[in-house]
């Protein structure tokens, strides 16, 4: 498969960082920022016209420098500049940036001037307080390093569902594969869809027990093997990733899926409720003095101990035994139920698409309708929109409309909460939209109560409709900004406004226990893509893992109702 454009973007991106890191003129660095934004924004894929024997310098913006290195890019996967420039650079310095609140610059400036040498020389530098005294630091900033210190620690050597959906696909097909192998299914936190996975636990249903041990642990992408048995091997991928899969019989099916599926409180919540009823639950069967009665399926194993059957998104012992119990279980919503999308970028900013290509693509995802929602002026590096070039939009969006038939684009905007609490256009544009998404993207280390009043404030705009992903987290590298969750769910109610749960696999920003919050007070949640691509709209589905994992149903999703209902919840 070639290479995306996205792919080739985030290498340049990745070489003005390390440019940065190298201390290189600011003209250098600019160049392939430029580059990147360049080629995120082109709609053909260039990998593909290279390999065409196309001159892609004709592309707008793409001299012979960067056209080379594209060449390079589609051949190798990298440039040399780029490899060399990562071979040469402080290992150091390459993990420092991967800390929230020290980007190249500042990461440089520490280590020429405290001799960091690795992470615990950082943390031992910030505890000491040597970080604050240098130019350009402070207090506030050598606490917010702290906390990115514990931060990465804390999500060390996890990665995204998304990401592991991908490793999980293709080492199923492998399996699937093995001949005697009737079953493959995926456990742990992947099954109950956590927003990281720190390993992949796999079952496979399987008479020939070795056989399959012995396939799994040549899988092309083992780069070690940790443990291996008659039933069971641990091996860790290429990558990093590890992976235990266990073989077993059809008979425990559904018992060993409900063990390795967890989590090991509600395992161990189910087990007790066994051991009063005198049965005894393992991840072989339910047994009753000695005899195995049940474990084919997980609903048996659910129906032994008198309950219905619990989804896997729910099982975190926040309270679903005690539903299961009292029948009150939620119809957890599915991606199919969603009528379209309050969220997208398109060509006029950093998006890929084009008004008709986004109609289209929404219409084949079964949409009736999809919301226009590009950056407004304040974000300059995606070249947010001002009130004249939106009022041209409006008018674009109003000439695609009147050709289209199925499906509607709705009038919206990305418009930036400012420090103040004030939105980044005038009320005289915002009043003529159907919606606005409004968004924190500036000012993230303000005291939660700062925060949380520069969104309530923000709430009292009129033309406020949905609040952009929530808390600004990004997993695994930025942590949410401060906010009081409660009040601005509950101000929501108040204004009759709404939050959004951004699905953008990296985010998945309300978390589920906020989106339970937002339920319980009745205030609906919209889930959406955050798409800046064709691809980008299917990351709803990760938004509705996540929303499951938040006891979410249909009717508590604001983009599951039709246009006609919608247009009158988007009117405050
Ligand atoms: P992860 O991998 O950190 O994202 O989280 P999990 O939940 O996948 O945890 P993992 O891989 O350690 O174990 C998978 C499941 O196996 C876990 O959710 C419950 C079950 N399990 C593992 N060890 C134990 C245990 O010692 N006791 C009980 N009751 N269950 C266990
Ligand atoms: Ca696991
Ligand atoms: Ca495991
Ligand atoms: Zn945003």
């Amino acid at each position: 498969m070639p290479v995306s454009n996205h792919d080739i973007a985030v290498l340049f991106e990745r070489m003005a960082v390390f440019l940065e890191l190298d201390g290189a003129n600011a003209f250098r660095i600019r160049a392939y920022q430029n580059a990147g934004r360049i080629i995120e924004g082109l709609t053909r894929n260039l990998a593909e016209a290279v390999l065409q024997g196309e001159d892609v310098t004709r592309f707008a913006g793409i001299g012979k420098d960067l056209a080379g290195k594209i060449r390079e890019i589609v051949a190798s996967g990298t440039f040399q500049q780029l490899a060399e420039l990562e071979a040469r650079l402080p290992k150091i310095l390459l993990e420092m940036i991967s800390i929230p609140g020290l980007g190249p610059k500042r990461a440089r400036r520490v280590w020429e001037n405290l001799s960091i040498h690795s992470i615990p020389d950082l943390k031992a530098a910030a505890e000491n307080g040597k970080i604050r005294t240098l130019p350009g630091f402070g207090a506030k900033l050598e606490e917010q390093i702290q906390k990115g210190i514990a931060f990465r620690e804390s999500q060390y050597n996890r990665i995204l569902w998304s990401e592991a959906e991908i490793i999980a696909r293709s080492l199923c097909a492998y399996l699937e594969n093995i001949p005697g192998v009737q079953k493959v299914e995926v456990a742990g936190s992947y099954r109950r869809k956590k927003e990281t996975v720190g390993d992949l636990d796999i079952l496979a249903v399987c008479s020939q027990a070795e056989a399959v041990n012995r396939a799994f642990r040549s899988y092309p992408g083992v780069s070690e093997i940790l443990a291996q048995g008659g039933t069971k091997s641990s091996v860790i991928l290429h990558g990093g990733m590890q992976i235990d899969l266990r073989v077993i019989a059809k008979e425990s099916y559904g018992a060993a899926l409900h063990y390795f599926t967890g989590s090991q409180s509600h395992n161990i919540a189910i087990r007790k409720m066994a051991q009063q009823r005198r049965i005894k639950i393992n991840e072989y069967g339910v047994f009753k003095n000695q005899l195995h009665v049940a474990g084919k399926t997980e609903e048996e194993v659910f129906r032994q101990v008198g309950l219905p059957y619990i989804p896997p998104e729910l099982r975190e012992m926040t309270g679903e035994i005690e539903a299961a119990q009292a029948g009150r279980l939620p119809q957890l919503a599915s991606r199919e139920q969603l009528r379209g999308d309050l969220h997208c970028h398109t060509d006029e900013t950093d998006g890929a698409l084009s008004l008709p290509e986004i109609a289209a693509a929404a219409h084949e995802l079964g949409y009736e309708y999809i919301g226009i929602t590009d950056h407004s002026q304040h974000v300059s590096v995606a070249m947010g929109l001002d009130e004249k070039r939106l009022r041209q939009q409006l008018l674009a969006i109003d000439k695609t409309n009147a050709k289209l038939k199925n499906i509607t684009l709705l009038k919206g905007i990305e418009v930036d909460i400012l420090d103040n609490g004030r939105l980044d256009l005038p009320d005289s544009i915002l009043k003529e939209l159907d919606f606005t998404v409004c968004s924190i993207h500036s000012k993230f280390n303000l005291p939660e109560d700062q925060q949380t009043e520069r969104i309530l404030r923000a709430m009292d705009n009129p033309y406020f409709t949905i609040l952009g992903h929530p808390t600004g987290r990004l997993l695994g590298s930025r942590p949410a900004y401060a906010v009081h969750m409660e009040r601005i769910i509950l101000k929501a109610a108040e204004c009759g406004c709404f939050l959004e749960l951004n699905a953008h696999p990296e985010r998945l920003d309300l978390s589920d226990m906020h989106c339970r919050l937002a339920k319980e007070k009745n205030v609906l949640v919209a889930v959406s893509s955050d798409a800046h691509n064709r691809v980008g709209l299917e990351n709803v589905r990760f938004g509705i893992n996540q929303a499951r994992r938040g006891w979410l149903e249909a009717k508590d999703i604001l983009n599951t109702r039709p246009l006609k209902v919608l247009r009158r919840l988007l009117r405050r």
